[in-house]
């Protein structure tokens, strides 16, 4: 059977690329089925894209906010109503287990019906003025076009806390989503136009970021651009946004730290370390790839940590059984492969895995442990994006701390302990966007901001409230009944 053709989102029409071209969609864990094929676009669908959002923005942004939130509304609906059939093709086309692409289609029907309740609130503030008869308050407007480009790990929960946000407030969109992960933003998109939101409002177009990606921030009439990804490709789109004073929002990449101290339950602690470190393959901006344990349970926590990440099932996450999936791409898989020859190199000791599974089927390797490892490795520095956790010893919760901090990034942290004072001491000295007590350092909800400090982000945060700060200029409104001329700061008498 052919595989399906998928084309752009545009105006609220499918539509072929200008380019005539197309490039495949393949599963990760099974190199032989073919997922689909998609529009490889250029820079003049791009521009019928922009074009669209321009024009759909006229009308969009004087929309009522809780018109607009109904449209989220319906769409949560047909995501719940559809959440199977959207996870298996998610995984079909990410590799990471059912279970976990449930979750992703959940995070974005959560995201939804959050967002849509902001259509009714939306709020900003209404505060005294220092003159009498005098009125003061302020309103949200719209950005205007906004360019979205987004990762592959989270195919549908991540254009959703784009998209969401950016609609609610009344912006138009034209989203990019990674090429390794067209189909879940494809059915992302398209059910939301399906749920009404008028022609123009939200365009896709897929293809790569030099033929697509370049243009789409380059359009003058794109006034904002929204990135999840790495560091490298995120200080390129930041100076690309820089000449013309485009608002730029960027989250990329994160260096997680799990502390353990002495006097942690250490069963819950390696339960953590294993869904932190290896869920997803270790693809998340959150992933634990580092683990700092205190010196008495060094010993233990690191035989127990190794037995557990032995036994996980590695394979195809459609399979029920399966626990970890294939990595996305041979780049990836080459990615590990170098870290792990760096990190063997650099004289750690590798404790388990280390090596690619069922060569030939997908882009398996095995849940893979370094012990020993100096904090200053770059194994213990860099973002390797895969199955790999450094674990470091440290002598007290100081430690741990300078250790958890001593890298470039600062997105998540968590420690293990019983001991309250410990706990937030940390939360207090950790200097990330994300602290966990006593859990992984994933497992972020849409209500609180995500993202986090140095490298990681350029100071906004995604998801939760901040988000409608992302997407939304505020307008001071001053409104002057006294009928006379009053001059602030001057007239104070
Ligand atoms: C990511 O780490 O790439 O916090 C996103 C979590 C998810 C989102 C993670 N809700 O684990």
């Amino acid at each position: 059977m052919a595989a399906p053709v998928y084309l752009n989102i545009i105006n609220g029409r499918e539509v072929a690329s200008r380019t005539g071209q197309t490039f495949e969609n393949r599963n990760p864990a099974d190199k032989s089925d073919l997922i689909g094929l998609f529009q490889n676009s250029g820079a003049e669908d791009v521009r019928c894209a922009v074009a669209a959002a321009t024009e759909a923005f006229r009308s969009w942004r004087n929309v009522p906010a809780p018109r607009r939130a109904e449209v989220l509304y319906r769409a949560a609906q047909t995501l719940v109503a559809r959440k199977e059939e959207l996870a298996c093709d998610m995984t079909r086309e990410m590799g990471k287990v059912l279970e976990e692409t449930r979750g992703d289609v959940q995070e974005a029907i959560d995201m939804a019906l959050f967002m849509a309740g902001e259509g009714r609130r939306l709020y900003g503030q209404t505060t005294p003025s220092e003159l009498p008869d005098k009125f003061c308050m302020t309103v949200r407007m719209p950005v205007g076009v906004c360019a979205l480009i987004t990762p592959w790990n989270f195919p549908m929960a991540i254009p959703s806390w784009k998209i969401l946000p950016a609609l609610v407030c009344g912006n138009t969109v034209v989203i990019k989503p990674a090429t390794d992960t067209p189909l879940s933003c494809w059915n992302f998109v398209r059910l939301l136009n399906e749920a009404g939101l008028p022609p123009g409002v939200l365009n896709l177009v897929t293809g790569s970021g030099a033929r697509v990606g370049e243009p789409l921030m380059a359009d003058p009439a794109v006034r904002l651009v929204s990135f999840t990804g790495s560091t490298e490709v995120g200080r390129r789109i930041s100076q690309a946004c820089a000449p013309g004073f485009k608002h730029c929002n960027l989250e990329m990449g994160g260096k997680n730290v799990i502390l353990i101290l002495d006097d942690a339950n250490l069963d819950l602690a390696v339960d953590g370390c294993v869904w932190g470190g290896f869920g997803t393959t270790g693809q998340r901006c959150t992933a634990a790839s580092r683990v700092v344990v205190q010196e008495d349970v060094y010993r233990l926590f690191l035989d127990r940590f190794t037995d557990r990440a032995e036994a996980l099932r590695v394979g195809n996450g459609l399979d029920p059984a399966v626990q970890m999936g294939p990595l996305i791409n041979e780049k990836q898989l080459h990615t590990v492969e170098e870290y792990v020859r760096i990190g063997q190199a650099e004289g750690a000791r590798l404790v388990c895995g280390g090596r690619r599974l069922a060569e030939g089927a997908g882009w398996f390797y095995a849940p893979t442990i370094f012990a020993d490892v100096d904090p200053a490795m770059r194994i213990a520095q860099e973002e390797i994006f895969g199955p790999v956790v450094s674990v470091i010893p440290c002598q007290s919760l100081e430690h741990a701390i300078e250790i958890g901090n001593g890298v470039n990034y600062g997105l998540s942290a968590s420690i293990y302990t019983r001991d309250i004072n410990a706990a937030f001491h940390a939360m207090r000295e950790m200097y990330t966007g994300i602290f966990y007590v006593n859990a992984p350092t994933i497992g972020a909800e849409v209500h609180l901001p995500f993202g986090g400090t140095k490298e990681t982000g350029n100071g906004h945060r995604e998801s939760g409230l901040a988000a409608l700060d992302q997407f939304s200029e505020w307008k001071s409104v001053y409104v002057d009944y006294s009928n006379r001329l009053q001059r602030a700061q001057i007239d104070k008498d």
